[in-house]
């Protein structure tokens, strides 16, 4: 299947549901009227895209029916793509150029954190990279156990600790084996209690030093699994990641269970920090490369 269909069947509750508002609210535009406007404000907002996102897209769309002379309702939603697009920003890859290089992946319990781990590392190693997974969730031996079919199913190698130690040490392991080995990307798996936060934040800067002090200069991201299905929510969650994670890059879940893919707007809008992957089912290849254009056209698309 192609990449393209992936996300037209990975999203298609949101089109059953948003897709369909939007066409059918610019169905009905009949040149500037500020019932339709409204109209579709409404919809983004109900879609989950999130008042100051759906506010901001409506007015570019005003503007531009308005500098444009705009007609008809195939023009506006040419228009609305562009603008939606737009609003997700620039696509951008993975740095991962270092020997090796890092990926810290962070989110609370249940988000999707482990499989998308298993997902990047088929992934990756389909690009002919030797992959090494660090089980830096030791807060149940069942995380550890769930990377370890993930690591054989995906061809990777694992470094794993007992239940109960110290993150950072496995961490730390984990960076000496790919050294060792000769591994070119490590993927750090984290415990996500969000109960205890100060907690988990401590857990994951001190896990952040090891690196720092073990490999100075490497190429590191650290990206936030979000849950798409918990909606606004998910964004509260988000912030407190940015402000004492530093991420960059966001990997959105479960897009195949939600009606409302308009989160992804709000994500990029209220973090700014971009969309990388989205998860969209519970199979090895069901992680796609984000794709802002080809989001929205698909999105709006028939
Ligand atoms: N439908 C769907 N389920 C997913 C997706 N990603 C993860 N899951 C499921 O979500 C549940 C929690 O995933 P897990 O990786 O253990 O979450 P973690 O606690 O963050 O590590 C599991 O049942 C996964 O199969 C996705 O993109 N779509
Ligand atoms: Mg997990």
């Amino acid at each position: 299947m192609g990449f393209f269909d992936k996300i037209k069947e990975g999203l298609a509750r949101t089109k059953q549901s948003m897709t369909n508002k939007i066409n059918s609210t610019i169905a009905s535009f009949t040149g500037e009227n500020e019932e339709f406007f409204e109209d579709l404000e409404e919809v983004l907002i109900l879609s989950d895209v999130g008042g100051e996102a759906s506010m901001e897209a409506v007015e570019q769309l005003r503007e531009k029916v308005k500098s444009e002379g705009l007609r008809g309702s195939e023009q506006v939603k040419r228009a609305l793509g562009q603008i939606l697009a737009g609003m997700l920003g620039e696509n951008r890859e993975l740095s991962l150029g270092t020997k090796p290089s890092v990926i810290l992946v962070v989110g609370v319990n249940g988000v999707g954190k482990t499989t998308t781990i298993g997902k990047l590392a088929l992934m990756l190693r389909n690009q002919g990279k030797k992959v090494l997974l660090a089980a830096g969730d030791t807060f149940r031996a069942a995380a550890a156990e769930q990377l370890g079919v993930w690591a054989q199913r995906a061809g990777a190698d694992i470094v794993r600790h007992e239940e109960g130690s110290d993150p950072a040490a496995v961490v730390f392991d984990a960076i000496s084996a790919a050294k060792a080995r000769g591994a070119d990307v490590i993927i750090v798996d984290t415990a996500g209690r969000l109960h205890n936060k100060s907690n988990l934040m401590n857990e994951l800067n001190k896990i952040s030093r090891v690196i720092d002090r073990e490999l100075p200069g490497a190429d590191r991201e650290t990206l936030l699994v979000l849950d798409a299905t918990t909606g606004q929510n998910g964004l509260m969650q988000a912030e407190e990641f940015k402000k004492y994670a530093g991420l960059t890059g966001i990997v959105l879940t479960k897009l195949d269970g939600t009606a409302k893919g308009g989160i992804v707007f709000a994500i990029a809008s209220r973090l700014g920090v971009p969309v990388r992957f989205v998860g969209v089912g519970e199979k090895a290849d069901d992680l796609i490369p984000f794709d802002p254009m080809d989001f929205a056209t698909a999105l709006l698309g028939e």
